[in-house]
């Protein structure tokens, strides 16, 4: 057979291999709903680079194969392959060739951060904190949330703060992701373009519960926001009204969920990452040192504040985390677990 046909022949073959492979991956789905201006830019982008990665997985396979059915060794062929001493012209080819591509693909790359980075005047500001094992979201308007309410079609500058360790705040449905660094303040934006419930989820390991590190992300429209912006207001300050006075287990309850605690201190008995809350007032607990301490409220203060201080035993010592609570917080806390009886 003349050589050229060979090449006709792969090349028809490499064409219809890459746009299998290429169809294969679309319908793979690969990403979730986009829900993001960012995500936009940065889906063409990857949509370009799996034409990409179809093309050049072609290009080297079909060859190769080919080669292998085609130019295998015939019954009888004794003699040696021939013997090539190297191919300036191919050698030039295969530098310049991908070179340029790099540098595209580079250009494209910095005009796709440029504007996955834009910034909106407009933008409202949200503080997120990461802590092992969960979020807390400030608002400006002084209040806290467990869920990331977001409006619709409106850029949030997000805020993020570490207490401990490195953690990751990552939306799939908003594809942007940024680590949350101890010590320093890191920045993202996010302009949700489609209302509906996600979920923040950890991308950086951060401990034995990296894997519950999750929160509700919820986007809404504008009046939703603002009905649920000026609830949150007023339930702020009723709290800070109340908690002037003297204090309450059902906010102690409340604060149960809402701060995190509820993810390792159960209230029926079980045992989870910590000891369970029930029957915990007033009982003898066992420290690690060996020691008996009754849990009475100076017990229960020092173990909220200073969780290293005083290590239950049979459990790990840096594993309740230090949660900044305030005073108020902490003894409608105890109150609460005075109840669990
Ligand atoms: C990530 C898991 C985790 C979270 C979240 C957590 N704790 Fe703990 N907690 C522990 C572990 C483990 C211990 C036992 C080791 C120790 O004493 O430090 C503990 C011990 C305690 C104790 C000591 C008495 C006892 O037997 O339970 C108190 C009181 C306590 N936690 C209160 C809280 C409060 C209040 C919160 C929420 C604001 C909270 N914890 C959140 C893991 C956690
Ligand atoms: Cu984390």
């Amino acid at each position: 057979m003349q050589n050229s046909r060979h090449f006709v022949i792969v090349g028809i073959l490499v064409i219809l291999v890459a746009v299998l492979v290429n169809m294969g991956l679309d319908a793979a789905q690969l990403f979730p709903v986009k829900a993001s201006i960012q995500a936009v830019p940065i889906d063409w982008m990857f949509d370009l680079q799996i034409k990409a990665i179809s093309f050049f997985f072609a290009l080297i396979m079909v060859p190769m194969v080919y080669s292998l059915v085609v130019f295998r060794r015939k019954p009888g062929e004794t003699g040696e392959g021939a013997h090539f001493e190297g191919h300036t012209g191919l050698e030039i080819t295969w530098t310049t060739i991908p070179l340029i591509l790099v540098i595209g693909l580079g250009y494209l790359g910095a005009g796709n951060l440029a504007e996955v980075r834009a910034v909106d005047p407009q933008a409202m500001d949200v503080t997120v904190v990461g802590f092992q094992w969960g979020w807390r979201f400030d608002y400006p308007q002084g209040f806290s949330s467990n869920k990331l309410y977001l409006p619709v079609n409106k850029q949030v500058n997000l805020t993020l703060q570490s207490l401990d360790v490195i953690h990751s705040f990552w939306v799939p449905e908003f594809r942007v992701k940024q680590d949350l660094v101890p010590g320093e303040t890191n920045y993202l934006r996010i302009t949700p373009i489609l209302i509906g419930e996600y979920k923040v989820r950890c991308a950086e390991i951060c401990g034995a519960s990296h894997a519950y590190m999750e929160s509700p992300v919820i986007v809404v429209s504008q009046a939703d926001y603002d009905a649920w912006l000026s609830e949150q207001v007023a339930a702020a300050q009723a709290a800070e009204a109340a908690a002037a006075g003297k204090p309450d287990s059902k906010r102690g309850a409340k604060l149960y969920e809402e701060k995190g605690c509820k993810a390792c201190h159960s209230l029926d008995g079980a045992a989870g990452v910590g000891p369970t809350w029930k029957g915990l007032f007033g009982s003898n607990v066992e420290l690690a040192d060996g020691a008996t301490v009754t849990a009475d409220e100076a017990f229960l203060v020092e173990s909220i504040k200073e969780p290293g201080a005083t290590v239950v035993k049979g459990y790990p010592a840096n594993a309740m985390p230090a949660l900044g609570l305030k005073d108020t917080e902490i003894a409608d806390l105890i109150e609460f677990i005075k109840t669990l009886k």
